[in-house]
């Protein structure tokens, strides 16, 4: 079995409903096992700014399926749920995004592991510390990049829920 952590993220209402669904579906995959949700947290757009606030959360799962196989699967249910990709980093219904996939380090064009930006987005940071802070990330753990970031970012991301699974 391997241990993969995915950022869902989503700035189109009904965002909750959206991030909501696609947890289910993950979790109805045959090959996917869901083992963690973290809280949900409303978070400031990173990037492109001039966008509605985003509503992010992090899940952990266990799956045998290989990283492009899992990718694959995220992407379906991101068109499933109705995404359009107009503008880079712009609105979306939702967002899936493998941040880690054991220790797998990968790059080819459609996914690099570790997620190149996970270590210094708030947004991403903040849900994964929750449930695997002392998970290790390019020579540190997840907590400590955590600390490393500006109080501004961090700031920019407060708790909003919790989805009922
Ligand atoms: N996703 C982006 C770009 N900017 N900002 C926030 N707050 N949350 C996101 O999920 C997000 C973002 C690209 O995927
Ligand atoms: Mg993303
Ligand atoms: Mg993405």
């Amino acid at each position: 079995m391997n241990q993969a952590w995915i950022a869902l993220g989503s700035n189109i209402a009904p965002r909750e409903t959206y991030l909501q669904q696609a947890i289910q579906t993950l979790s109805e995959h045959e090959e996917i096992k869901l083992k963690q949700i973290s809280t949900v947290y409303e978070t400031d757009p990173v990037g492109y700014e001039d966008q509605d606030q985003f509503l992010n959360m992090v899940a952990e799962v266990e799956t045998n399926l290989d990283p492009l196989e899992l990718l694959h699967i995220c992407q379906d249910i991101e068109q499933d749920l109705g995404r359009k990709r107009i503008i880079r980093w712009g609105p979306r219904t939702v967002d899936l995004d493998i941040l880690l996939y054991s220790n797998e380090n990968m790059n080819v064009e459609e996914l690099i592991l570790p997620h190149p930006r996970m270590h210094e987005r708030a947004f991403v940071l903040v849900p994964l510390a929750e449930i695997a802070a002392e998970l290790p990330l390019k020579g540190k753990s997840v907590q400590e990049w955590l600390d490393a970031l500006p109080t501004r970012d961090v700031q920019g991301v407060r708790v909003w829920g919790s989805l009922n699974i």
